[in-house]
């Protein structure tokens, strides 16, 4: 299947600025699109992903993507969907954060080949120009009028907005016109809330550009979910692809929650499985929601894409020994992955009694209700289920030397370490 017939089977579309051109033009020749991203902070979140798997869409259907990441428009910042003016940040924290995002997206891309991907940054091109060249170069093919209309100035007019920010939709049109230029560029391709910026660039390159010359803009829908809350949000915040910030087996887990309602629209959007694969996980999960096929094959997809295979290996076995309360396989690393969030308390002696580190650790209430604990059976030792008084945990009872998990009833766990 086509690229834009595929594109519109996962749902991707949501506008276009001239379809029937755009599907002509992929036809005809090896195109050369992109897709930017600001360094506002120093790593991206899911909700940045999937017009970056889009450009991969295309790369893999033979055509060229290009990778910017703004350093000049990154120290602006992008007014679009923002309700208040930003904070301007130091360019070092900029500069830091295109080191970031630079390594992040090389993951995501192949950039050998023929048409192997490219990186850029609008810094290299924006830095160095001057004002007046500015002013009369671009600020003269751009009507304040037309600027003032667009949907997100416009939103923005009763709170107001700096001319610094009122001028970055000038920035993003200036690159799209220097890709054009320099790359060959004829697509960009961006979330729902980049058309006002794409739209711009077209105009800017029909202006600047010999006559005749035309490129095209493609926007995706906003990712939502069926309870109507706010896609790639959870209670402790953002998805991050660092794993620093979010762990491969805490992204593993947020894909295997996706609700039943919203998985094979995901599947569609995140993955680069066929559709006859997710036609088949489509019936699995109507005959058999209870197994989660689909949210297994979304997870592992997505998991291996960001973080590697062993990250996705690791993802599965925490799961699966958390699920059984298996934890004694678990290696150390795996350990500090999936206790992550737990609450832990540090040991310092050799030796210690079990009763003790109950209450120590806050793990049991008091003395009394630790021996109670105990005698019923709830307290599990890297799950194994210990019912003697006078139990001592020695050396013999560290993972790896380093931790103790336990548990207490069926799903409360601890991770003690061991600060020696
Ligand atoms: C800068 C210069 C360009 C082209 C694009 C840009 C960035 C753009 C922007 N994008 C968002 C961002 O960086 O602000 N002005 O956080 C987000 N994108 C993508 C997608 C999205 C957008 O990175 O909708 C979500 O992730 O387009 O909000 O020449």
């Amino acid at each position: 299947m086509e690229i834009l017939q595929d594109l519109a089977w996962r749902g991707l579309v949501y506008q276009q600025t001239d379809e029937e051109g755009l599907q002509e033009l992929l036809n005809r020749e090896e195109v050369s699109l992109y897709c930017g991203v600001d360094p506002t902070g120093d790593s991206m979140h899911i909700g940045h992903l999937l017009p970056f798997l889009v450009l991969r869409r295309f790369q893999q259907a033979g055509h060229k993507p290009i990778i910017l990441v703004g350093g000049a428009t990154g120290t602006i910042g992008d007014p679009s969907g923002k309700s208040q003016e930003r904070q301007l940040q130091s360019l070092e924290t900029v500069q830091h954060n295109v080191a970031c995002l630079k390594a992040q997206l090389e993951h995501i891309f192949d950039f050998k080949g023929k048409n192997g991907a490219v990186m850029v940054n609008n810094y290299d091109w924006t830095s160095n120009l001057s004002i007046l060249d500015f002013l009369r170069d671009f600020g003269k093919n751009f009507n304040v009028n037309q600027m003032l209309a667009k949907d997100i100035v416009a939103s923005r007019l009763e709170t107001g907005i700096s001319f610094t920010e009122f001028s970055y939709q000038i920035l993003q049109a200036m690159d799209f016109n220097h890709l054009y230029e320099n790359n060959n560029c004829k697509l960009q391709i961006g979330g729902s809330d980049q058309w006002g910026n794409i739209v711009a660039g077209l105009e800017l390159i029909r202006k600047k550009q010999a006559e005749g010359a035309k490129a095209f803009g493609l926007t995706l829908p906003l990712v939502t979910k069926a309870d109507g809350t706010k896609f790639g949000k959870t209670e402790g915040g953002a998805i991050w692809l660092d794993a620093e910030k979010t762990t491969p087996y805490e992204f593993y887990q947020f894909w295997i929650n996706v609700d039943d309602r919203d998985v094979i629209n995901y599947l569609k959007y995140f993955t680069f499985l066929s559709h006859g694969e997710i036609n088949e996980l489509e019936k699995q999960m109507q005959e058999a929601p209870e197994q989660r096929a689909a949210q297994k094959a979304l997870a592992a997809d997505i998991t291996k894409l960001i973080h590697g295979e062993g990250a996705l290996n690791q993802a599965i076995n925490i799961s699966a020994a958390l699920f059984k309360g298996e934890v004694s396989k678990l290696t150390a690393a795996e350990i500090e992955q999936g206790f992550k969030d737990v609450p832990s308390f540090e040991v310092t002696e050799e030796e210690i009694s079990l009763v003790d580190l109950l209450v120590n650790a806050k793990i049991s209430p008091s003395k009394r209700q630790a021996r109670e604990d105990i005698t019923n059976g709830a307290i599990y030792v890297n799950g194994e289920r210990k019912q003697e008084l006078d139990k001592v945990l020695t050396k013999e009872d560290r993972i790896e030397g380093k931790y103790t998990i336990i548990r207490r009833g069926k799903k409360k766990y601890f991770l003690i370490k061991y600060g020696i």
